[in-house]
């Protein structure tokens, strides 16, 4: 069957993955968001579905006015002995930590702690030995570890300094036949991405290189959509063969190198050589179509509304929220704002859901129920607290105005404000690979507020690691949402 990439669309970066009984799990990176690292199970490794997420109690993991972009980095997810495990960086606390679970659909454990820098780790069961991987200033570094309690049983070792690419990070280490495969990311998760991997006798060693580094990367694909792949993980399907998940991006346009949506989930077919190394893809890049085996059809949703999603799957909260300002029903959000707004480093109330595609129409249903002159709800298109785009119906000692705000580096700018009659109003988005564009409706009729470039919500301007999550907010009052839909016509 034909399957099209990227194959999880929207900020779901840095995805690994494993297989159990015939179904496979995937983690992907959450950074400030709660709750954190999104879980999906597919049968397919093309059809994904969101079944939770790993950390969902504020005690696994600390988020409190950490900045866009830290917290939660890069995990990895393995399966021994009947316990999942993801293990992960608190890139904040700059702390490596792992929790476990027996069942997948059920809370996980508390953090536990290890003691070895760096970021991206992994873990390799082996031989009942535990090897603890992650990256460490230019290298990959290892130790083995008690499962049990976390405590290091070895030193801490370089095993291999990559293929001389800057930024080596995402390691993995597979046991294949006879061999220990170890791949990597290097050139940095931008436009030099790519994978790159070694090959020893022995999980300590010596790795021994490619001679074609890197096996996968689409740094020379010009002119192409698809940039930035790299940050992979293996798994096999139920038909024995391989692929690779990685991380990618689509730029807004051919000529236009720019990223908003954040780095999504690709899957690129892989063949081992005679000699155990990697080809990927038909010819080392990552393309937008492939035909594998296998009898299944690539699901797509093209609308997302209160009703058809889960406050707990779909929706994330920006840092720990305060439960009591969240009003969560099945066709209703009621979201009391404190004075804390999307500028700030801390968590206002804000509930948003990642934005999966270019061509989207947003449609909602806002009331102000109370508050001060200055309160406000709307809709934000936000990327960081430097980095948004928001559409409010706001509080005024007169009444009521709708506005469009655009916030860009230090640049806060009310590009339009217009007074309207009522405290409930619909705010909609249309956006396209270039452009957001907004409107508000009053008594029926729909008013233009303005547009806002894409290109400077993206990675290459507002810089991070996350893609734009579109949110529902309200500051200093309490706002009323419904009619709630989030519509793709590019699916
Ligand atoms: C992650 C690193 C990376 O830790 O980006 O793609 C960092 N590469 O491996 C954050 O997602």
């Amino acid at each position: 069957m034909k399957y099209t990439n990227p194959i999880v669309k929207g900020f779901y970066p840095d995805p690994s993955v494993c297989e159990v009984n015939s179904k496979y799990y995937m983690v992907c990176s959450s950074f400030q968001y709660f709750p954190g690292v999104p879980l999906f199970e597919s049968d397919d490794l093309v059809n994904w579905k969101q079944i939770g997420h790993v950390l969902t109690r504020k005690t696994q993991v600390m988020l409190e006015k950490i900045n866009s972009s830290g917290g939660v980095f890069a995990p990895t997810i393995r399966y021994n002995d009947g316990r999942f495990y993801m293990v992960t960086t608190n890139d904040t606390t700059h702390q490596n930590f792992y929790v476990y679970t027996d069942d997948i659909y059920g809370e996980w454990s508390d953090p536990i702690y290890i003691d070895q820098g760096g970021i991206d780790p992994s873990l390799l069961f082996e031989n009942g030995k535990t090897y603890f991987i992650s990256t460490c200033d230019g290298g990959i570094m290892q130790c083995e570890i008690d499962i049990e309690s976390g405590r290091k049983l070895t030193e801490s070792k370089y095993i291999w300094h990559g293929s001389g690419g800057r930024y080596i990070e995402s390691p993995h280490m597979y046991k294949i036949g006879e061999k220990y495969l170890l791949m990597a990311a290097e050139g940095g998760t931008e436009y030099g991405h790519m994978v790159t991997c070694a090959m020893a006798d022995d999980p300590w060693g010596k790795f021994e290189s490619c001679p074609f580094n890197p096996v996968l990367t689409n740094r020379n694909k010009a002119p192409y959509i698809i940039q930035g792949i790299g940050h992979g993980d293996l798994a096999q399907d139920k038909n024995g063969n391989w692929f690779i998940l990685t991380l990618g991006f689509r730029q807004i346009g051919i000529w236009t190198p720019f990223h908003h949506l954040g780095r999504e989930v690709f899957l690129t077919p892989i063949e081992f050589d005679e000699n155990g190394w990697i080809k990927a893809g038909k010819d080392g890049t990552t393309g937008f179509e492939y035909e594998i085996d296998g009898d299944f059809v690539q699901e797509s949703k093209t609308s997302y509304t209160f009703e058809n999603t889960d406050w707990n799957i779909d929706w994330c909260f920006m840092r720990h929220p305060t439960e009591e300002n969240y009003k969560l029903d099945d066709n209703k959000a009621v979201l009391k704002g404190t004075e804390i707004t999307l500028n700030e480093v801390d968590s206002p109330t804000f509930i948003g859901v990642r934005q999966h595609d270019f061509n989207m129409m947003l449609t909602v249903d806002v009331k102000m129920l109370d508050g001060g002159t200055d309160a406000v709800g709307g809709v934000t298109v936000y990327m960081s607290e430097t980095a948004h785009y928001d559409i409010v119906l706001k509080k005024t000692e007169n009444g009521y105005t709708c506005a469009l705000i655009l916030n860009v580096g230090n640049i806060h700018h009310v590009q339009n404000e217009i007074t309207v009659d009522t405290n409930a109003v619909t705010l909609k988005i249309q956006a396209d690979s270039m452009c957001y564009n907004f409107m508000c409706v009053v008594n029926g009729k729909e008013k233009y507020l303005g547009n806002a470039m894409s290109k400077y919500l993206s990675s290459e301007v507002a810089e991070g690691f996350t893609g734009v999550v579109n949110g529902l907010f309200a500051v200093n009052g309490t706002a009323e949402f419904t009619g709630f839909e989030m519509k793709y016509s590019d699916r």
